[in-house]
C-alpha cells in the first residue's frame, strides 16, 4: 500500500472499508480538496458539490475569511472550557444575539446537542415558568422528523433505520402529521402538559418537504394561544440556505427557541447554538447544562466569520435568485420527460423526485453517472436526489450545474 498522504481512491475506501465502523453508504468518491463550489478527488477530478456537506458549507468550501479568522484564533488560544472566560464567547454572542434578534445565545457544538439543549430548555421553562407538574411534560414533534443521533431525539424519529434496537425509548414525545395545523390545534387544546412543538421548517431528510404557505405562521399563532413554545430546528434550513436569513423568515416568524448548526460555522468547524429571549433561557443557571468544547474561542471566532460573510456577500438573496432560476430549468426539462416527476423547494435547498419507487436504484445510478459527469450530489430516500450546492454559486456556474443534471437525466430515459 502507498505511505498514507498518498492514497488512491480505492485504497483511501478500503481503508475506510477495513478500520471504520460501517455507519454510512457514501458515494464513491474520495474528496481531498475544496475551494467555493468545487471538490476535487484525490485523482485531481474537479466536481461541483451539491450537496455542500448537507448545508454546512454554504458559505462556499475553504472560505479565506473564515480559514483565516480560525487559523488566527487558533494560534492564539483554542479552549479554556467554561471554567473560565475566554475574550471571544462574548463577542459571538452579543454578534449572534443581534444577528438573529434574540436576547440570549447557548453555544454547542453538533446540531444534534443543540436540539437536545432546547429540549431541556423547554422541559425546564414548562415546570419553572408554565406550571406543569414535574415529569409530566410533553413536546410535539413531526412525523418524518430529522433532528439528530442522540438516543432522545431517535426516540421520536420514525424511520426504522435510525431507531430500530436502540431502544429503550425517551418519553414524552407526541408525533403528529407535518404540515398539519388542525392536528396541532387537536393536540394543544386536549392536552395542558404540552411544553413545546418542535419543527424543521422544511423537513430535509424527509425528501425537501416544503409545507403550504402559512404553515409556520399559524403554528406559531397556535403555540402563542396555547402557551407552548415554538422551536424551529434552523440546523439545516437557516444560515440563508431558503433563500432568507432564517427559513421562518420566509412568514416573519420568530420562534421561541431557535436551533442553529452546520453553517453557522461555514463547515469549517462544528459549532451550533440556541437563541431565545431572556424569559426561556434563563431558566438556564450555572450546572445546568454545558460542554468542554462549547463556546470555545476558535467557535466564537469562525461563527462571527461565517455570519459576516453570509451578509456581506448577500448569500441569501443569491440562494432564493439562483433557487428559482433552478427550479424554473429544471421544470423546462421536467415537462419533456416522464423520468422525474417534479423539482420542489426554497431557496438553494431543491429535491427531484425520480418516478420510480422508493426501492429502485435509479436515484443512485443517477447520481454515479452525476458523479461522472462532474457534479456530485446524494439520494434521500429510495427516488429522492437532494440538490443544495454551496450558495457562493455563480448564474453562470449554476447554468452549468443545470446543463450537467439534464444530460445526465437524459442519460436515464427509457
Ligand atoms: C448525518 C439528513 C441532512 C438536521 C436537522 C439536526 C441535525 C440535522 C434539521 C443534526 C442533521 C444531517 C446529519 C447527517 C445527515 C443529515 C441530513 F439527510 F439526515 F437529513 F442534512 F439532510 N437538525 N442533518 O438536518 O445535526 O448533529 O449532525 O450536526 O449524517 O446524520 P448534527
Amino acid at each position: 500500500m502507498a505511505s498514507l498522504d498518498q492514497l488512491t481512491s480505492q485504497e483511501a475506501i478500503d481503508l475506510e472499508n477495513k478500520y471504520g465502523a460501517h455507519n454510512y453508504h457514501p458515494l464513491p468518491v474520495v474528496l481531498s480538496k475544496g475551494e467555493g463550489v468545487y471538490v476535487w478527488d484525490v485523482e485531481g477530478k474537479k466536481y461541483y458539490d451539491f450537496l455542500s456537506a448537507y448545508s454546512a458549507v454554504n458559505q462556499g468550501h475553504c472560505h479565506p475569511r473564515i480559514v483565516g479568522a480560525m487559523t488566527k484564533q487558533a494560534e492564539t488560544l483554542t479552549l479554556t472550557s467554561r471554567a473560565f472566560h475566554n475574550d471571544m464567547l462574548g463577542k459571538y454572542e452579543k454578534f449572534a444575539c443581534e444577528f438573529f434578534g434574540f436576547d440570549k445565545l447557548l453555544p454547542m457544538n453538533t446540531g444534534a446537542e443543540a436540539v437536545e439543549t432546547a429540549l431541556k430548555i423547554c422541559r425546564k421553562w414548562a415546570y419553572e415558568v408554565k406550571g406543569i407538574d414535574e415529569n409530566e411534560a410533553e413536546i410535539v414533534v413531526c412525523e418524518n422528523n430529522f433532528h439528530g443521533r442522540t438516543t432522545t431525539i431517535i426516540s421520536f424519529s420514525n424511520d426504522p433505520v435510525a431507531r430500530k434496537n436502540f431502544g429503550p425509548y425517551t418519553k414524552g414525545f407526541i408525533k403528529i402529521a407535518y404540515d398539519n395545523l388542525e392536528a396541532l390545534e387537536a393536540e394543544l387544546k386536549s392536552n395542558p402538559n404540552i411544553a413545546g412543538f418542535l419543527a424543521e421548517p422544511i423537513q430535509g431528510e424527509a425528501g425537501v418537504f416544503v409545507p403550504q404557505e402559512g404553515y409556520l405562521e399559524k403554528a406559531k399563532a397556535l403555540c402563542e394561544k396555547y402557551n407552548v413554545l415554538f422551536i424551529a430546528d434552523e440546523v439545516q434550513t437557516g444560515i440563508a440556505r431558503t433563500g432568507k436569513l432564517l427559513a421562518v423568515d420566509h412568514e416573519n416568524v420568530k420562534p421561541d427557541v431557535l436551533v442553529l448548526g452546520k453553517a453557522l460555522s461555514g463547515g469549517a468547524y462544528p459549532v451550533s447554538a440556541v437563541l431565545a429571549d431572556n424569559n426561556v433561557m434563563d431558566v438556564i443557571r450555572p450546572g445546568n447544562h454545558g460542554s468542554t468544547f462549547g463556546g470555545n474561542p476558535v467557535a466564537a471566532a469562525v461563527a462571527i466569520a461565517a455570519l459576516e460573510v453570509v451578509k456581506e456577500e448577500n448569500l441569501a438573496e443569491n440562494a432564493e435568485k439562483l433557487g428559482k432560476l433552478f427550479r424554473s430549468e429544471l421544470n423546462k426539462y421536467i415537462e419533456t420527460t416522464d423520468l422525474v416527476s417534479l423539482v420542489r423547494g426554497k431557496g438553494l435547498l431543491n429535491a427531484i423526485v425520480i418516478n420510480d419507487d422508493e426501492e429502485s436504484e435509479t436515484a443512485w445510478n443517477i447520481c454515479l453517472a452525476l458523479r461522472d459527469n462532474g457534479l456530485l450530489a446524494k439520494p434521500t430516500h429510495g427516488n429522492i436526489i437532494r440538490f443544495a450546492p454551496p450558495l457562493v454559486m455563480t448564474e453562470e456556474q449554476l447554468l452549468d450545474c443545470v446543463s450537467i443534471i439534464v444530460k445526465t437525466l437524459k442519460q436515464f430515459e427509457k
